[in-house]
């Protein structure tokens, strides 16, 4: 019997393992670890998931290779709670300050808490983040010039290359480790999303310096030809050329890998693509047909192509488990004039679900993903089990042998079974998640409501929220009363049953209640 079987699988679920046959896997060792997280990209934006406009070989070849999921959620519909829940395991919302931080936020999780790779690193695996964090950093004041902490390495990460919050906030610097990279002390950075510091152009001022224009919340201080969300000076040597980011990321993710190819591994990359401000290398420019948002596309797709090449080369693909997803479900128009409504023509993003980012409709939270492991993962399967991605802490533990403290990851759920294709049984429920945008003139806070649905089986309740909700003329799915929708018959969510099903509309809203007050979903 293999390790994972031994070790994971029967003690997650048994029944689950029985029912179907398994491929005869021979010892695996313990496998790598890498889960890719792309950035806005939604349930409709891949060949694989059924887009017809945009052409991703690499990632379908992954999908081939492995299992496709068509009901896993992002814990949140933006990026910050999405990515507190995954690597902590708990749902967002149990916390505060789990909203879209600026850029110069404080850390969001605090050294000692319990993590994915807290958990993976006791275990034995050497950690790396390479790409995007966005979960603040420091205790308030961050010494952008100096000493960097607390940040990814004090929650578990040996090895951390990363942009500390979006593209388009500052300071549009990399971080490796503790400290900015290529920064020239006699040139050092001052960030402020308060007030203008510094005379450098602002998208407000130099308007034509813009490779595309921007909203007022995305016209502060330009840098590489770009506006920012947020003022900042100084550090000109160390800011990145956007053109060139994702190549260096890849750099970083490869040569982690490379040099860690004899030993478990865990990497997160976390890429920046389809994210505004677009500006795919010049390779990609124009390629899609639909402007920076599919080039952008195109680039991801290329990219992962790239790391996948890297671990057949290196001769450990086949001993190395690949998680593909999303942060959050997709949009278009996002504060830059690239285009991207204009251009996407027939191409449908969340592919049949409702609205996509920031949304409390299945297209803000459903997003693709898929799992990889040659031998050990079916091949060219699709699952329609109902995961989260708050559920790979608890399945990775199993999968690797490591046991969850009580109270620390207490909604990540042991799904590795459904994880590992081997069964369509997946949660009996998902609580989805946004906090809404507030638009006030230049500053669009995500200080608003928090809007909670669940989703149980086919049903979803969108429970009641105060405010009515737009996002740049979308309607983005919340309503002052409770709302009920059979996604079996309705998946786009048009045909609100709330009041003609009451009883079961308020057994849900019921039901959500207890999820909330109950402070954990896992046994
Ligand atoms: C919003 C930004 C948006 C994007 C988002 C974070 C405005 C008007 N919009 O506040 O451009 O940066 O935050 O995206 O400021 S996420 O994928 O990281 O959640
Ligand atoms: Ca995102």
């Amino acid at each position: 019997m293999s390790r994972i079987t031994r070790r994971g699988m029967l003690r997650g679920s048994a029944a689950a393992v029985c029912a179907v046959s398994l491929p005869a896997a021979a010892s695996p060792r313990r496998p790598n670890i890498v889960v890719i997280y792309a950035d806005d990209l939604g349930y409709g934006d891949l060949g694989c998931y059924g887009a017809a406009g945009i052409r991703t070989p690499n990632i379908d070849r992954l999908a081939a290779r492995g299992t496709r999921f068509t009901d896993a959620h992002s814990p949140s519909a933006t990026c910050t709670p999405s990515r507190y829940a995954l690597l902590t395991g708990d749902y967002a919302w149990r916390a505060s300050g789990t909203q879209i931080l600026p850029g110069d936020a404080p850390a969001l999780i605090r050294p000692g808490q319990f993590t994915l790779p807290a958990m993976l690193k006791a275990a034995g695996y050497a950690t790396g983040l390479v790409g995007k964090w966005h979960l603040g950093l420091g205790d308030g004041e961050v010494d952008w010039n100096g000493r960097i902490a607390p940040g990814p390495l004090d929650v578990g990460f040996d090895q951390a290359f990363f942009i500390p919050a979006t593209l388009d906030r500052v300071p549009t610097v990399l971080i490796d480790g503790r400290h900015v990279v290529n920064l020239d002390p006699a040139d050092p950075i001052e960030v402020n999303y308060k007030t203008r510091i510094g005379d450098e152009p602002t998208g407000v001022a130099n308007p034509e310096l813009l490779k595309f224009g921007a909203d007022p919340e995305h016209s502060d201080t330009i840098v590489n030809g770009i506006s920012r969300i947020g003022y900042m000076t100084g550090g000109r040597a160390a800011r990145w050329e956007d053109e060139e980011l994702t190549d260096q990321l890849l750099g970083k993710a490869k040569a982690f890998v490379s040099a860690r190819r004899d030993a478990p591994f865990f990497l997160y990359f976390a890429m920046n693509e389809p994210h505004v401000p677009r500006a795919p290398h010049p390779r990609f420019a124009g390629k899609s047909g639909m402007g920076p948002r599919g080039d952008a596309i195109l680039q991801l797709d290329w990219t992962v192509g790239e790391l996948m090449r890297t671990l057949e080369e290196l001769g450990i693909a086949d001993d190395t488990l690949v998680v593909f997803s999303s942060d959050n479900g997709p949009v278009l128009f996002d504060g830059y004039e690239d285009q991207a409504v204009e251009l996407a023509g027939e191409h449908r993003p969340s592919g049949p679900y409702r609205s996509g980012k920031y949304s409390i409709f299945e297209g803000g939270t459903r997003v693709p993903m898929i799992t990889c492991w040659p031998g050990q993962i079916p091949a060219d399967r699709v699952s329609d089990a109902l995961v989260d991605h708050v559920d790979l802490l608890a399945s990775l533990a199993a999968l690797v042998g490591e046991a969850l403290p009580h109270d620390s990851a207490v909604d990540s759920l042991n799904l590795l079974p459904a994880f590992m294709g081997r069964t369509d049984r997946g949660r009996a429920f998902v609580v989805e998640d946004t906090k809404l945008m507030v638009t006030t003139g230049k500053s669009v806070a995500s200080s608003g409501e928090r809007v909670l649905a669940l989703r149980a089986g086919d049903w979803k309740l969108i429970r009641a929220s105060t405010e009515p909700h737009e996002f740049h003329g979308n309607v983005i799915g919340t309503q002052p009363h409770h709302q009920l929708y059979d996604l079996a018959s309705d998946p786009g969510e048009r045909n609100d049953l709330a009041s003609d099903m009451p009883d079961r509309t308020r057994e849900l809203a019921a039901m959500l209640d207890r999820i909330e007050q109950a402070g954990r979903t896992r046994p």
